[in-house]
């Protein structure tokens, strides 16, 4: 019985201190990150925290004085940056089930801040601005995931001054609950001059062409369809790439499919043009092509932000813990707008099969739970526990739960039969 005792505290103890001993370390608490690789220019990170991070790891401004910071974007010549935010507390706020967000200029050189529009929002799911676009300087489009719009507003009126509704031009059949997650509208960016204003329909697997003059989806230059995941699958992030930087082409996080996908128009078609992921890359939630043909990455499941050169390599990573939702690197212009399209710049792709036992095993039981649910879970669990450290803690504590069981039985404090 002494054996039992012993084989069932290894179990216990064992796996944690393989846990432990084997964890990357996540810094994003601490006094910098580590990069792997260096670059020059200040990254700006969003999610549970706002982060300003330098090339070489040192963190040059830090909040949390949200609770969420989702898009966020820089200011030409100007230190500051536009951040979509939101506050979840409604005891403070004096409603329940409800959420405050703001469009927030911040300048991080100085901590300096200006709430230049905001609005309450009923419901705490599914309800945040995830994407807020800068016009001008007074005009901000909003991707209204709750209400499934997308709307202009002009925030010295407090007014909306264009607004087109997913309503008007969707099937209620494709996508989530018609009545409730519908859309998940994620991304909204003014494109070709102005003409069209793009939408991605995350839960449709889509991303939409709004004429904003007449306020009709152009069905020819859509991108992907309702449920065909072989071109996306709940993506977020799209960029458009215009002719003149060899497009028009869309930048893609293709978050479920663990990959950066890219496509460009050929002969009135959307032809994948570029692709990468590595066996690391999970849930990316976005992707700027840098005007020196870099690709800037946020892999949210994967924890870190990283930068990929046009052959394909990793060449500058960060470790985070923020759940990071979107990253920028300053003074390289919003999103993708320096970057060049993949086919222009002969970008080598890359992609991953799984190769060992555990990788495959690994794949065959994802596809049995579907990615909702994998990124659901790993999303929910902290962000140092991946697949191996959720196996381990899982064995420490289901050892750790016998070892009691036991115990209890031994000193005749369970009943026995
Ligand atoms: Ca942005
Ligand atoms: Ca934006
Ligand atoms: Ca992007
Ligand atoms: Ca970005």
């Amino acid at each position: 019985m002494r054996l039992l005792r012993l084989v069932l505290g290894c179990l216990v103890v064992v796996p944690l201190v393989v846990t432990v001993a084997t964890n990357p370390v996540f810094v994003a608490d601490g006094p910098g990150y580590s990069p792997d690789g260096s670059v020059s220019g200040q990254t700006v990170v969003t999610g549970t925290a706002f982060v300003v991070v330098d090339g070489d790891g040192t963190v040059e401004y830090r909040e949390t004085v949200r609770d969420g910071y989702w898009d966020v974007d820089p200011i030409p010549d100007s230190d500051a940056v536009v951040v979509s935010t939101v506050t979840r507390s409604p005891d403070r706020l004096g409603c329940s089930n409800c959420v405050v967000q703001r469009i927030e200029r911040i300048d991080p050189t100085t901590g300096d801040r200006e709430v230049l529009y905001s609005e309450v929002t009923p419901g705490e799911r599914n309800v945040e601005w995830h994407d807020v676009d800068r016009v001008n300087e007074t005009r901000y489009v909003i991707a209204d995931i709750a209400q499934h719009e997308v709307e202009t507003v002009d925030t010295t009126t407090d007014t909306t001054v264009w607004e087109w509704s997913a309503y008007t031009a969707l099937s209620p059949g494709a996508g989530g609950q018609f009545d409730g997650d519908w859309t998940h509208l994620n991304d909204v960016e003014i494109v070709r001059d102005g003409q069209y204003v793009t939408a991605s329909l995350r839960n449709h697997d889509r991303v939409v062409f709004v004429n904003r003059t007449s306020g009709r989806v152009n069905e020819s230059l859509s991108l992907g369809t309702d449920d065909d995941h072989s071109i996306l699958d709940e993506q977020h992030n799209a960029d458009y790439i215009p002719e003149e930087r060899g497009g028009p082409a869309m930048i893609v996080a293709d978050s479920n499919n663990d990959r950066v996908v890219e496509f460009r128009r050929e002969d009135g078609e959307w032809v994948e043009s570029w692709v990468w992921q590595d066996d690391r890359l999970k849930w990316p939630r976005d992707a700027d092509r840098l005007p020196n043909g870099h690709t800037l990455v946020t892999d949210t499941n994967g924890n870190r932000v990283l930068q990929v050169d046009r052959r394909g390599r990793v060449v500058w990573s960060i470790e985070t813990n923020l759940d990071a939702y979107e990253a920028e690197r300053l003074s390289t212009g919003d999103e993708s707008a320096g970057g060049t399209a993949a086919a222009e710049l002969g970008l080598d792709s890359r992609t991953v099969e799984p190769e060992t036992p555990l990788e495959r095993a690994q794949v065959a039981v994802e596809s049995v739970l579907g990615p909702r649910v994998v990124n659901s879970i790993i999303w929910l669990t902290p962000a140092w526990m991946r697949l191996p450290e959720f196996v381990t803690v899982l064995v420490s504590l289901v050892s750790a739960l016998g070892l009691v069981g036991y115990e209890l039985f031994a000193r005749g404090l369970v009943p026995r039969r």
